[in-house]
């Protein structure tokens, strides 16, 4: 049994213990989760916890489908966490098979996604989860897809640019259905003073670009929101939106590298922006913070393979060097 159970995470185990029904297991099972120590020691323990939520989840899915209900969550993958919401047929699920491997249903009906499809977006060497949602509707929206929304990283609102004549309405009426919801769609993510308001950074994303060039309708929206067109059909403006939901999810790559060995450029660590030298280290080993002699820098260091104190900000793309004592 490894010692350094966090406080945190025996109240976690504690609630799981006393709970009654599975909702409660499956929230404390999860709180278990996010709040367990992440090492060798542990391996065994994560992996349990996540066995009992799958099984718990599973029969929460068979439960609740019947009542059109459900607890649907997406277990985040990757560096951020983006959702691709809208009104119906607004051309969400053929975005997400564009952009990732996913194959969600795709058809010229409303209504045709039924469940949350996950899938990996690459930007660059960034993986980024995509969600697609059903739709965002006045007339019927499944309960549950806000909840998703309100736990995301990055919302892309998606609208069909092939009838611009509805483009600025079909926005406004997206953006009140989420602020009745008490979720509000900003450039960046800046806090509310109301408590109850979750305000999520996000952009619009007008696709269908093939078929019509809505240039006025697109300039209206940017009142809103900013605006990328995009068709997933030719992948006009694809590139685009990868790059933009990278930059939009503040996220920055450390790569790390072994004294006197080139970088390991293969995989970068993510982390939000402004975040130290500090922080990566505790990332990369969490034992290694108490060990830390110095780290040299390369990237954004006033010269390469200048020391470092723990405090430095680190920039994208920078590469750092830990010397332990
Ligand atoms: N021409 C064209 N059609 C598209 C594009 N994206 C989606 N569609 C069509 O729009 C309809 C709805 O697409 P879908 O992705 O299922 O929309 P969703 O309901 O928002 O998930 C389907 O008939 C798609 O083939 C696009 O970029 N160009
Ligand atoms: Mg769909």
């Amino acid at each position: 049994m490894p010692a350094n159970l966090t406080p945190d995470f025996l109240k976690a185990r504690e609630w799981f213990q006393t709970a009654e029904t599975n909702e409660e297991k499956l929230a404390a099972l999860e709180r278990m989760l996010t709040t367990i120590p992440k090492h060798k020691g542990t391996d065994h323990m994560c992996a349990d916890i996540k066995r009992r939520i799958a099984k718990l989840r599973e029969i929460q899915t068979h439960k609740k489908r019947g009542k059109g209900g459900g607890v649907e969550r997406i277990d985040r993958e990757g560096a951020g966490q983006a959702i691709l919401g809208g009104p119906p047929n607004s051309g969400k699920s053929s975005l997400l098979a564009a952009l990732t491997n996913a194959r969600p249903e795709i058809a010229d009906y409303p209504y045709s996604t039924v469940v949350p499809v996950p899938g990996m977006m690459a930007f660059e060497d960034v993986p980024i989860q995509l969600v697609d949602l059903p739709p965002l509707s006045a007339k019927y929206t499944e309960p549950w897809v806000y909840n998703l929304v309100r736990s995301c990283d990055l919302v892309l609102l998606v609208l069909d640019g092939s009838e611009p004549a509805g483009l600025a309405r079909a926005a406004e009426d997206a953006l009140s259905l989420l602020e009745a919801r008490y979720v509000r769609l900003a450039n960046d993510g800046l806090e509310v003073e109301d408590p109850r308001v979750k305000t999520l950074p996000a952009r619009i994303v007008v696709t269908k670009a093939d078929l019509a060039s809505p240039d006025e309708a697109i300039d209206e929206l940017f009142s809103l929101l900013p605006v990328l067109p995009v068709s997933a059909k030719t992948g006009v403006g694809l590139d685009a939106l990868r790059r933009e939901v990278f930059l939009a999810l503040r996220i920055i790559r450390v790569y790390t590298k072994l004294p006197g060995k080139p970088p390991d450029l293969a995989q970068p660590y993510t982390f939000p922006e402004g975040s130290t030298v500090l922080d990566a280290v505790r990332t990369v080993h969490r034992e290694f913070v108490e060990k830390l002699k110095y780290v040299r820098l390369w990237g954004s260091g006033k010269f390469d393979g200048q020391k470092v104190p723990a405090n430095h900000v680190l920039y994208d793309r920078d590469i750092i060097e830990i010397h332990l004592a």
